[in-house]
């Protein structure tokens, strides 16, 4: 059997000038840095010299901006090993990944260059190892040297960060971007090893998965590389069926299909089982078995439809047959060192967006292609994928080096994440389509390619060649046609951008759109984080780490004008997060729930972005530390699988009720009208009988949806578990009570029971448990009680059980207290 060695011990990481080994060393005046110092592989080298003390931690304060000196230096990362027992007609060098511009070096001999943090390598190293003390470097020219070269040859061509990463295959957002640092990294950021095997191997296998009736068919198609021209055999086993055919002797290629009678079907979370199965794949010699490759897979179908109907061209994803309304999310990179994200941290990032009720993740393109531990996690949770090709808001030079780098890196990553039912859909870039259209870059490009090549046909071509079973859709957003324009509402997919830059969010509801891939709206993260990162004294909306942790153009004024219309404004740091957060809350929830009212002319909503890179405000539902925002909760409530929310129709406020699930939704609800203090004005007993996948809405009379105070009443609708609000003007319109409740804490198994009773209409009641205990969560947010209601809340992570902790601003706010001081 062939031989795998991982080489993830004993290495160094050196600035790699001029000065010799061991030598401290002055990096573009900058700190002092001693070497070699101790490095962690895979890993990078911020990572390495943190760890090392010769570096702050990037992400505090300011620190960011004395560090980008690491982009601009180049490394050297070194171990020494033993190879004794390594045998095979062949050894390969494999790295999985190298973070960016590498030369690699073993025993003095080059094995060979690279420029492409999106692929993998293998290099023929036979011959070169000693059983004892082997010497492997790679060192890491500088990514920016590289890119600004490639600038400078091929000329060139906008770039909405102004940051050099389109003359690059490295991820964009290491640049830097709106949300996240510039932490240009180096490294080796994925499993290197040595890998020994003699005959054959198995050097690609695409399961091709494909569902008729209800047999599961797996057609394996295996790529081999060989040592010897001897006959072999292929054996897939899957579901307790084995197939096997014969590999005449020469032949690099064999396919052998597997038939699952009664296949059990994956499904997305909310329709079915996510059921896998364990596919395994043997190569043999005779009876020497050669080599092995196992994977999960599920048996699903996947299909966009994007036909032409009567409103324009529609944007369904459909599994197994059945259309999925998206309940998604975007997703970045989980932390500016990506590296640093192992298993579990996606596990309780993905948890998160679950838990809100989310279906599916755009993974942008300013990122990665996406590892097997993400896509594990999603394929396990039923969560669907749509995997964005890396390329982001710039225009992309299509010319060589880059051009091969490209289909290089499409052709290996199509591969890998195949076998993964969650991934539902290859997407081409983000944005850069519609940069060409509305950004001015034909005049700027002057005729030099931008990246069209790449997603109308290199990508579309690599993915129809290698799986087939996969939808490819050009771009974020794209109308399905070059001569309508990319974002048209009513074609296609669209992203809304003019609510968070210029629009107030009420605007939302003007679209009338397909498919949302991105909307967003900031706010701050969480206060314990934002304490964390930040050491200003005082601590002001303006104070210069706040400031440094927003990286939008303009991000504080919009999120001031943001504000403008429904809250008065807000002085000091307690009353600006807690406003600024709760207006980001109530402002995706007003896009979701018209969004969803739309349903089926909509299809999908894809909020930007679920979670952070680094403590920063964005426009993340879940911060940089992990805190979930009150737009999490907000998200909970308007994900959910039925909603129902008041929506306005012929000019009243109606009852509009949203049945994502596959059964039939029947329900008797009485809508309210009453006044705040409670005072009942008007009742209906209202039926709501929803096909499975449907969406109704039902008027109101005009005795209930017509207040006698706009100022002072609202509409009550409340099932089992949720409560549907409306309000009949803008909070800073509002004659709200003054907040007053009742509060006692108890101590609870893990935690604190807050026990509150409401005294007055409290509206979106949120407890800041951070604010008492740091790693403190709570289970409940945004709850709106009437006079006389109660709730009773759990605190996770603390021990507070004095009720003056617990009652009083920061850490209990309601919406009327900021307009009622
Ligand atoms: C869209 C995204 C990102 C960006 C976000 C917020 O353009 O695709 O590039 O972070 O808007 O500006």
């Amino acid at each position: 059997m062939p031989v795998l060695r991982p080489l993830h011990t004993g290495w160094t990481v050196r600035a790699a000038a001029a000065a010799p080994p061991g030598d401290t060393l002055l990096v573009a005046g900058a700190v002092p840095v001693a070497g070699p110092l101790p490095a962690t592989v895979p890993g990078c080298v911020h990572t390495d010299l943190l760890a090392a003390g010769a570096i702050p931690d990037p992400f505090l304060d300011d620190n960011e901006v004395r560090l980008h000196w690491i982009g601009r230096t180049p490394w050297l990362y070194e171990t020494v090993f033993d190879a004794d027992g390594i045998t095979g007609d062949r050894i390969d060098l494999v790295a999985e990944g190298l973070d960016t511009v590498a030369t690699v070096t073993l025993n003095g001999t080059e094995v060979g260059r690279t420029a492409n943090q999106h692929r993998g390598y293998r290099f023929d190293v036979t011959g070169l190892l000693e059983p004892t003390g082997n010497r492997l470097s790679v060192r890491f020219d500088s990514a920016y040297d590289y890119a600004e070269h490639v600038r400078d040859t091929l000329g060139s061509r906008p770039n909405a960060y102004g940051e050099p990463f389109q003359y690059i295959r490295k991820m964009a957002c290491n640049f830097g971007w709106d949300w996240g640092p510039t932490v240009v990294t180096a490294g080796i950021w994925q499993p290197i090893g040595l890998h020994a095997w003699s005959t054959a191997r198995l050097a690609r296998v695409r399961p091709v998965v494909t569902v008729t009736g209800s047999t599961g068919r797996v057609e394996v198609r295996a790529d081999l590389e060989r040592t010897a021209d001897a006959p072999l055999r292929l054996t897939a086993t899957v579901g307790g069926v084995t197939a096997a055919v014969d590999v005449p002797a020469g032949a690099l290629e064999a396919s052998v299909v597997v038939e699952v009678p009664d296949a059990e079907l994956w499904w997305p979370r909310g329709y079915g089982a996510a059921k896998l199965y364990e596919l395994r794949v043997e190569l043999t010699g005779g009876t020497e078995p050669l080599d092995t490759w196992t994977r999960r897979i599920g048996f699903r179908t996947v299909a966009l439809d994007t036909a032409a109907d009567a409103d324009g061209s529609r944007f369904v994803l459909r599994v197994n047959g059945e259309p999925v309304f998206v309940r998604g999310v975007n997703w970045i990179p989980d932390d500016a060192f990506v590296t640093r994200v192992d298993r579990a941290r996606y596990a309780e990032r993905i948890g998160q967006g679950v838990a809100a009720g989310v279906n599916f993740l755009r993974v942008w393109g300013g990122g990665r292609y996406e590892s097997d531990d993400f896509y594990d996690v999603a394929d396990e949770l039923g969560v669907l994928v749509g995997q964005d090709f890396p390329f982001a808001c710039a225009a992309y030079p299509e010319e060589e080096p880059l051009g091969g780098e490209v289909a290089a890196e499409a052709r290996e990553q199509v591969v890998r994440l195949m076998p993964h039912p969650s991934l539902a859909m290859w997407v081409g870039n983000n944005e850069n389509i519609w940069g060409f259209h509305d950004w001015g870059w034909p005049a700027e490009l002057d005729g030099r390619t931008w990246g069209e090549g790449y997603y109308l046909r290199v990508l579309p071509g690599i993915v129809h060649e290698l799986d087939p079973t996969r939808p490819y859709w050009p771009g974020s957003p794209y109308s399905g046609d070059p001569a309508i324009h990319p974002n048209d509402p009513a074609h296609g997919t669209m992203h809304i951008w003019d609510v968070w830059n210029t629009h107030d969010y009420r605007h939302y509801a003007t679209y009338r759109p397909r498919f949302v891939a991105e909307f967003g709206f900031q706010a701050p993260p969480a206060f314990a984080t934002l304490r964390r990162a930040v050491s200003d004294e005082p601590l002001t909306p303006q104070s210069p780490g706040v400031a440094h942790h927003q990286k939008a153009i303009g991000g504080n004024d919009k999120l001031a004008r943001g504000l403008q219309g429904h809250f008065p404004p807000v002085t000091g740091i307690d009353d600006w997060h807690w406003a600024t957060q709760l207006n980001q809350a109530r402002a995706i929830a007003f896009g979701i729930e018209h969004f969803r009212s739309l349903k089926p002319l909509c299809m999908g909503t894809v909020v930007w972005q679920l979670n952070d890179n680094w403590p920063v405000t964005s426009w993340s539902a879940v911060d940089g530390d992990g805190r979930r925002k009150p737009l999490w909760f907000a998200l909970r409530r308007v994900y959910a699988e039925r909603l129902l929310t008041f929506q306005p129709h012929d000019g009243a406020p109606a009852v509009v009720a949203v049945n994502d699930t596959p059964d039939p939704w029947h329900a008797e609800l009485d809508v309210r009208r009453l006044t705040f203090d409670g005072t009942p004005r008007a009742k209906v007993t209202v039926t709501v009988a929803v096909p499975a996948g449907g969406a109704v809405t039902v008027p109101l009379p005009p005795e209930v949806a017509t207040p006698d105070n706009p100022a002072a009443e609202l509409l009550i609708a409340d099932l089992p578990g949720d409560r549907a609000t409306h309000f009949f003007a803008e909070d800073v319109d509002l004659t709200y009570p003054h907040p007053s409740a009742a509060v006692t804490a108890t101590r609870a198994d893990d935690g604190v029971d807050l026990h509150i009773t409401a005294h007055t209409l409290l509206r979106d009641l949120a407890v800041f448990p951070d604010r008492v205990t740091p790693t403190a969560t709570v289970d409940r947010q945004l709850l709106t009680l009437l006079p006389g209601e109660s709730v009773t809340l759990h605190v996770h992570g603390t021990t507070e059980t004095d009720p003056s902790a617990w009652s009083t601003r920061p850490v209990l706010r309601t919406a009327n207290d900021l307009t009622t001081h």
